[in-house]
């Protein structure tokens, strides 16, 4: 009897009731034949992605049962959406798929697929869609309209799921031999299966699909030289090669529910591919909406789905129904084919239902009515797709029930296997995928780098660079600085690219890209369109592709309307793959304030509170010429070697500042190094530098940004009062430079932290904590930024770190 909450036992006994109430087909049908006369899969293959969805349906089910007795953490399940079997089938198991926490059923087949390697199928014959228009770009000559593909080709019963069920339980149990998130969180992926991890954020992983999209396109284009190596290829040569774990005709796959449609993230991800294909530029992404019809208890309203999905510009619409086993792999061939053959996005609209609710701790009966949730078990895709096998007398209904409860058992021993074993057992297991850390092999790729640059690569430095390097130019200006080495930086890593609003045609708000677009070329230095979401989905997508991003956001107030795809999406990937995958890339951002005259808050955002507490970003903050190549140099390297993601935050006010004591002096501006100095110059992730003036034995002053250039002159000041200061910069704002803190502070004994962010939430706090956890038992007081926005003209002024405010805050620390 069903209860107004279907439970796993009412899920379990309506499909013994009715299977048990199917007739019998009157003659048994070869395995081999089309499971109808014109159904594009045989008996066989309908019955693997049967027992797909079965190994999917028990899962769940035993994810209910582990939860029951306190070993399982997670409930959230597939059941209803089984249908996703059949776009598993569709596709090639070397397509990189993003995957919907309820595509449990596409994982299994994609597990069975490589577990099977299988050689050959129908899944991917090149017939275009039936309907299909007009191309309206080539069709690209090496879509490999022959390929093989994966397919629903038997794989040997439960076995061909095991491993794929085992990998699940792994997940639920959070065992810590869960084979990519190491028990860290449930979720599908693997990399030998070309699944990539997505978060529990809803549609955050849609921007990053478009950028893989966008990436393997232009990979393909690139490889023009056969150079692939096994599925993949490799794109470049030395240490900036890139290894692109997808072949060249792959298609990027992700999956959402219907709620998330409305996302911003997702609407980010829909206009940004329309947008590509409306300018021409080809990406290759299907998205899958699995659509229930609910969000948690929101209802899509009637016919929303499909209104919205049908009216994306530049994104071609496909339907089907996920009761529907055959019609489902129908479209969703259609759907890749269209998406391989003329690498345009396109969008699978697949219907299904939503059973046991949200999650195990949902009670649905609080929103839907019975005669709602009966509605839905009545379109359970696992019920369909066993009658369908019946009816086609592919198998009898005793079969397949003795193939689910075996399922079933096997799953539920597995289940009993998995959670004895081990968990995360410390902070140290923990934190150990989150962000690795490599300072030799970091400043080693600075010396090879330089020793290209000084060495084969001088030739092509010399004639980048106009004949006149960079080193032969003169004192430079931080923006100069900045410029020059993004340039050595595109001459020496071949998958570096540099994007971003306005950097391309223009060079840049403040010119710190100009002349780049010119030298290196549209496809390496290109603007994108106006959507900061985007622009790091781009990033997080081309990094995981093997490329080396420099998305450019042109303002740090910008950043935090799209701050989940660096905190939620970049700062995970590792962590959520112990390293499978990785995103490596370098954000450049132009903010903090001071800029006289310019601007409010928009332009003068101080606010990095943000980016501090991301665990395993890196934050750098370049004060000088002298330090923004090298520390731009050491973000590169350290991006390629350990797949770190930097921010780059430059000081605005400081690009075109020539002076620093008076009018003239020339003393902020700075020579670019030249490569035979990089080594020596080479500044690690989290090293401070420091400046002494006068003894430098009275006072020590922390800071970083426009507050080095001002506590420098304020020192000046001091200086000629007799007082010796020595003026810390901390140049890595995440991690801190600890070490260096608590020792030029120890040294005097008194310390003045200049933090012009502000004081609740700002760098200062770190500083000021980092000092009493090191155990410094002297003076310390601190000068910030007030709690409020930035206002526009003088009135920034009040709310300012002021070089008066240093001076005094100095006087009073003397004093004490
Ligand atoms: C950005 C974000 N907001 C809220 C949530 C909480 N949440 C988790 S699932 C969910 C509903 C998603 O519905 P839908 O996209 O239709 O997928 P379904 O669960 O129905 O398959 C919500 C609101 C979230 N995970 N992420």
């Amino acid at each position: 009897m069903l209860s107004d909450v279907t439970t796993p036992q009412d899920l379990d006994d309506r499909f013994r009731e009715t299977l048990a109430a199917l007739p019998a087909a009157p003659q048994r049908r070869d395995l081999a034949d089309p499971v109808t006369d014109d159904a594009p899969l045989t008996g066989a293959q309908l019955l693997d992605l049967f027992d797909a969805q079965v190994a999917s349906r028990q899962l769940d089910l035993a994810g209910r049962w582990l939860r029951s007795f306190g070993e399982g953490f997670y409930t959230i399940g597939s059941s209803g959406h089984e249908g996703n079997a059949a776009v598993a089938a569709a596709l090639r198991p070397t397509d990189p798929a993003l995957l919907h926490y309820r595509s449990g059923a596409f994982y299994c087949v994609r597990a069975a697929q490589v577990a099977a390697a299988v050689p050959a199928s129908a899944a991917d014959t090149p017939t275009p869609a039936v309907d299909d228009p007009e191309p309206a770009a080539e069709a690209p000559e090496s879509a490999s309209d022959a390929e093989p593909a994966g397919s629903a080709t038997p794989t040997g019963g439960f076995g061909g799921y095991a491993e794929a069920a085992r990998d699940v339980l792994r997940g639920m149990v959070a065992s810590s031999e869960e084979p990519i998130a190491g028990g860290r969180h449930k979720v599908f992926g693997r990399a030998d299966l070309a699944v990539v991890p997505t978060t529990s954020t809803i549609a955050s992983h849609l921007p990053r699909a478009v950028g893989m999209g966008l990436a393997v396109e232009r990979l393909r284009r690139l490889d023009t030289a056969g150079r692939r190596t096994g599925t993949g290829v490799r794109v470049g040569s030395g240490a900036g090669a890139a290894h692109v774990p997808w072949p060249p005709d792959a298609i990027v796959v992700c999956s959402f529910g219907d709620a998330s449609v409305n996302h911003a993230s997702a609407t980010a991800a829909f206009n940004t591919a329309g947008w590509y294909d409306h300018a021409g530029l080809r990406i290759p992404v299907l998205f899958v909406c699995e659509d229930n019809g609910l969000g948690i208890s929101v209802r899509s309203p009637e016919g929303w789905v499909e209104a919205t999905l049908r009216a994306k510009p530049g994104i071609r619409y496909f339907s089907a129904d996920g009761a529907d086993p055959l019609r489902a792999y129908t479209v969703a061939r259609e759907a890749a084919a269209w998406v391989r053959r003329y690498r345009r996005p396109a969008v699978l609209h697949l219907r299904t239902v939503r059973l046991m609710g949200h999650a195990g701790a949902d009670a649905e009966s609080a929103y839907r009515s019975p005669a709602e949730l009966a509605e839905d078990l009545d379109r359970d895709p696992v019920v369909a797709t066993a009658r369908l096998l019946v009816e086609a007398g592919v198998a009898t209904a005793d079969e397949l029930l003795a193939w689910y409860d075996e399922t079933g058992w096997q799953v539920r021993r597995l289940a009993e296997e998995v959670l004895g074993e081990p968990k995360l057992a410390s902070a140290a297991d923990v934190v150990s995928a989150l962000a690795p850390r490599r300072p030799v092999r970091v400043a080693r790729a600075v010396a090879d780098a330089a020793a290209r640059a000084s060495g084969p690569g001088a030739g092509a430095r010399e004639e980048a660079f106009g004949g006149k390097p960079p080193e032969l130019v003169g004192p430079m200006t931080l923006a100069q600085s900045i410029n020059a080495a993004l340039a050595d930086g595109l001459l020496d890593h071949p998958q570096m690219a540099v994007f971003g609003e306005d950097v391309a045609a223009k060079g840049g708000v403040y010119g710190v890209t100009k002349g780049l677009r010119d030298r290196f070329g549209a496809a390496r230095v290109f603007d994108t369109l106006l959507d900061e979401t985007s622009v790091l989905g781009l990033g997080l997508g081309a990094g995981l592709a093997g490329m080396l991003p420099v998305p450019e956001i042109q303002y740090l107030a910008y950043l935090h309307n799209a701050e989940d795809q660096l905190r939620g999406e970049a700062a995970t990937m590792q962590f959520f793959s112990r390293g499978a995958f990785r995103n490596p890339m370098v954000v450049r951002v132009a903010g903090l304030a001071y800029q006289e005259g310019f601007g409010g808050h928009f332009h003068n955002d101080n606010s990095v509170a943000v980016l501090r507490d991301v665990p395993g970003l890196v934050v750098a903050v370049p004060a000088r010429p002298d330090d923004a190549a090298p520390m731009l140099r050491t973000c590169l390297a350290s991006a390629a070697v350990d797949g770190s993601v930097c921010v780059f935050l430059e000081p605005i006010a400081l690009y075109h500042t020539r002076d620093l004591y008076a009018d003239g002096d020339g003393e902020w501006l700075a020579g670019y190094p030249e490569p035979g100095s990089w080594v020596a110059g080479h500044v690690p992730i989290g090293r401070a530098r420091v400046y002494r003036v006068g003894s430098a034995d009275d006072l020590t002053i922390i800071t970083f940004g426009n507050g080095v250039r001002m506590s420098l002159r304020a020192a000046a000041v001091l200086a000629e009062e007799g007082v010796g200061t020595r003026v810390v910069d901390l140049r890595w704002l995440a991690p801190l430079p600890v070490a260096d803190i608590i020792r030029e502070s120890s040294a005097t004994g008194r310390v003045l932290v200049v933090d012009e962010t502000r004081r609740s939430g700002g760098v200062g706090e770190g500083v000021i904590a980092a000092l009493v956890d090191g155990g410094y038992v002297g003076a310390a007081r601190r000068v910030a930024g007030v709690d409020s926005f930035v206002p526009l003209g003088p009135a920034a002024r009040h709310v300012l770190v002021s070089p008066e405010a240093i001076t005094d805050g100095a006087r009073t620390l003397l004093a004490r």
